[in-house]
């Protein structure tokens, strides 16, 4: 079993954190970290590229290179620190608004280029940053701070998504299952092409107060009453509307973009020559 504590890819200075008591993103954050150091992932070789919102706060507490973008642009910012760079490891933080509501199409390309990258999409279900107002996930008839008769618009399942529009690897996992979480993140990261590892997680302060589930621990068995492993999943003959699987969903390997890139090339070269 590993000890693996992530402590080097802190900045200790920066902690406490300032998310809310509950709230998964922390439980994220240590998973993250921790796959970094079993995976003997450099501070100098890993960039953590991510977006605006609660979930795009994490650069703050890490000690690895960072970029904070923009809300909805981390992929395009990620996408040509790999095009220039492609020895670094990047991986992309986003909230379910910057990675598919605002940013949904860079999200979309970014799967169906097969760029090398590792996104981790914390999902919430609402904006959480700003006061929780509704999102692309945010379940149909569930409340917000914009949707308080319940939201009329259907919601995105964002590893149904990835998984069409192209991505390698597509996993989704709670806070509750930490080592998992850890594990998910890890194969993720080994991943060639696009790789995405999504983290159903709770605001208990917005969507949880939204919601009537003000407390984290209710969240959290909320969530586990929603999601279903993978395997029990696919047995079932009716998955239960609004039930979900965790665990590894997809796990191919087709080319990723500079493999495509680089063959086209050297054919183009040849012809020539
Ligand atoms: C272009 C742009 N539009 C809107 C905002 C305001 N804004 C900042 S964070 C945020 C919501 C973040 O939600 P999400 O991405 O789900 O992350 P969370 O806070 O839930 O982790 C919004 C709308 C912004 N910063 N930039
Ligand atoms: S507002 Fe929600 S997402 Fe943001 S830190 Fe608080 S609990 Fe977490």
């Amino acid at each position: 079993m590993s000890h693996a504590t992530g402590i080097e890819y802190l900045n200790r200075e920066a902690l406490p954190h300032t998310w809310c008591p509950g709230c998964g993103i922390g439980v994220m954050m240590g998973a993250m970290v921790r796959a970094f150091e079993e995976l003997a992932y450099k501070n100098t070789d890993t960039v953590v590229v991510t977006g605006i919102g609660c979930t795009g706060k994490v650069d703050d507490f890490l000690s690895t290179n960072g970029l904070h973008t923009t809300h909805g642009r981390a992929l395009a910012y990620a996408t040509g620190i790999k095009a220039f760079k492609p020895n670094l490891h990047v991986v992309v933080l986003m909230g379910d608004g910057d990675s598919v509501t605002i940013g949904g199409n860079h999200f979309i390309h970014a799967a169906r280029r097969n760029i090398d990258l590792t996104a981790i999409v914390v999902n919430n279900f609402n904006y959480g940053m700003t006061g929780g107002q509704v999102s692309g996930t945010t379940p149909g008839g569930s409340y917000t701070s914009t949707t308080v008769w319940g939201n009329p618009e259907r919601d995105f399942d964002i590893c149904a998504l990835a998984e069409t529009a192209g991505a390698n690897y597509v996993a989704r996992e709670t806070p509750l299952n930490g080592w998992d979480l850890k594990e998910r993140i890890k194969e993720a990261l080994e991943k060639k092409g696009f790789s995405l590892v999504e983290v159903f997680s709770p605001c208990p302060t917005h969507f949880g107060k939204n919601n009537k589930v003000k407390q984290g621990p209710a969240m959290l068995h909320w969530l586990k009453e929603k999601c279903i492993p993978v395997e029990a999943y696919r047995r079932l003959a009716t998955p239960g509307k609004g039930c979900f699987p965790i665990g590894k969903l997809v796990d191919r390997n087709d080319p990723d973009f500079n493999t495509r890139y680089e063959a086209l090339r050297v054919l183009a070269t040849a012809k020539k020559g």
